[in-house]
């Protein structure tokens, strides 16, 4: 195929986001095509996918079907206002999300980003807390090493230091239950971990501190992906959310990158069965294609709000973009792709030989741990003395030179590849960092 890609000689002015923008300017990567499992770069070479983009193409690149639902949108309807006026495709996509979402959920708002999603769960608890006569329920607990975004909400109630430290006081009356990380127990564990249940019980100590008629909400991810992916250990989930219930506090599950089947279920809470009040989820929602994000709710949040006079807005809250017509039917077109191809299903299947690839890396140099579950797993380096990232930026930088593209966050290799993978895109990627992995410095 002729490459007729213009790559301007001035890269100075976009400053790229969570990027080490002086390393890349001087050796730029850059991708410029895709299909399917495969990138290709400037140089017309594949580059396998193994994190879906950002945890994002679960139906992999340039699906025909999402292509040409974009194209046909944006021929028919391009925009359509979101506040007082609809168009059928918004309603549409919010009844088939409904639809995979566990029982109760009933209800979503749309957004444009994950970021956006939480920022809107996190104010949607405080505004129902203070229509059901509760509004001195005003803070939120967040769990450390959680990832919610880049908003001022999200940031507050995350735990990842980096992304907190330099943006000042964030909001007040803000918690944080531990990490569930224990690599001394759990080191290598396959799927759930079987230690750290007590964990949970943080929940109990914050509401005994701060009181519990004080605590609005409790936002966690069911597995934590940026961290580095800590999957809950056995009956955490569960516990958080029976503590919840005993004091009336809602369950926020941040479903960002467990949303959209990358467990092997529509939803993380469906793997789990547990069920939070309110979902939060974006990437899988359009296939990544185009930003979209949205706040799932029960129908006792969304009824508490359906009062007053009916000429008046409910909630004070929404997007120029909220509901975008041309988000919606790359949702929609999303939605189906996954269910015509079975790829929830699939990656159910695939979760246990993932799982033995995966694990197959257990005694290369420097791999000190290894965690999984469905279609999602990290490899964790011992980290260079006193310089922590490194190891792991290095080998992301040999990967792609070499063809495979990972995502690395700290010293953890994190894989999230497309549902869509087949068994020997499986072993194409474990092959490949195999190789990687033994031939570090
Ligand atoms: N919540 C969770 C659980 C996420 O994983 C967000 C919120 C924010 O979504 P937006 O759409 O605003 O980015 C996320 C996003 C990585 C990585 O590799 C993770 C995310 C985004 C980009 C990179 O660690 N998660």
């Amino acid at each position: 195929m002729a490459r007729d890609h213009i790559v301007p000689n001035d890269l100075r002015a976009y400053w790229m986001p969570f990027t080490a923008n002086r390393q890349f300017k001087k050796a730029p990567r850059m991708l410029v095509e895709a299909e399917g499992m495969y990138y290709r770069n400037l140089s017309g070479d594949r580059v396998l996918d193994s994190s879906a983009g950002l945890w994002c193409c679960n139906a992999g690149h340039r699906h025909p079907k999402i292509v040409k639902a974009i194209q046909d949108q944006a021929r028919q309807l391009d925009y359509c206002p979101g506040f007082q006026i609809g168009h059928p495709k918004a309603f549409e996509l919010a009844n088939r999300v409904v639809d995979l979402a566990p029982d109760g959920l009933d209800h979503v708002l749309f957004t444009n980003s994950g970021s956006e999603a939480v920022d809107s769960a996190l104010k949607l608890a405080l505004a129902y807390h203070r229509s059901i006569g509760q509004g001195e329920r005003f803070r939120l607990i967040g769990r450390e090493r959680g990832y919610h975004g880049v908003n001022f909400g999200g940031v507050s109630v995350g735990g990842i230091v980096a992304n907190r430290k330099v943006y000042g006081s964030l909001l007040t009356g803000v918690d944080h239950l531990r990490h569930t990380h224990m690599p001394e127990v759990n080191r290598f564990s396959r799927g759930q971990p079987e230690h750290g249940v007590e964990l949970a019980e943080d929940l109990e100590r914050l509401a005994m501190l701060h009181g519990p008629e004080t605590i609005a909400a409790v936002i966690i991810e069911p597995v934590a992906g940026s961290t580095g992916v800590l999957i809950p250990p056995v009956g955490y989930l569960e516990r958080v959310r029976e503590i919840c219930d005993k004091y009336g506090m809602l369950l926020i599950f941040d479903e960002v990158i467990t949303g959209f089947g990358r467990l092997g279920a529509p939803f993380g809470s469906t793997h789990y069965g547990v069920t939070p009040d309110m979902i939060t989820c974006a990437k899988g929602l359009t296939n990544g294609v185009i930003p979209m994000g949205g706040v799932l709710c029960s129908s006792k949040i969304h009824d508490a709000f359906m009062h007053g006079p009916e000429h008046m807005i409910e909630l004070f809250h929404g997007y120029t973009y909220s509901g975008n017509p041309i988000a919606c039917a790359a949702g929609l077109a999303s939605l189906d792709v996954y269910r015509d191809q079975g790829l929830f299903e699939k990656t159910h299947s695939n979760a246990s030989y993932f799982e033995d690839g995966l694990h197959s890396l257990r005694d290369l140099p420097y791999v000190i741990d290894i965690r999984n579950e469905g279609l999602v797993g990290a490899v964790e380096l011992e980290s260079i003395d006193g310089l922590p990232g490194k190891r792991a930026f290095e080998l992301f930088i040999r990967a792609f030179e070499s063809g495979l593209l990972i995502r690395v966050t700290g010293d953890i290799i994190a894989l999230s590849p497309p549902l869509i993978a087949e068994r020997s895109h499986l072993d194409e990627i474990f092959g490949r960092l195999e190789q990687l992995l033994r031939t570090q410095d």
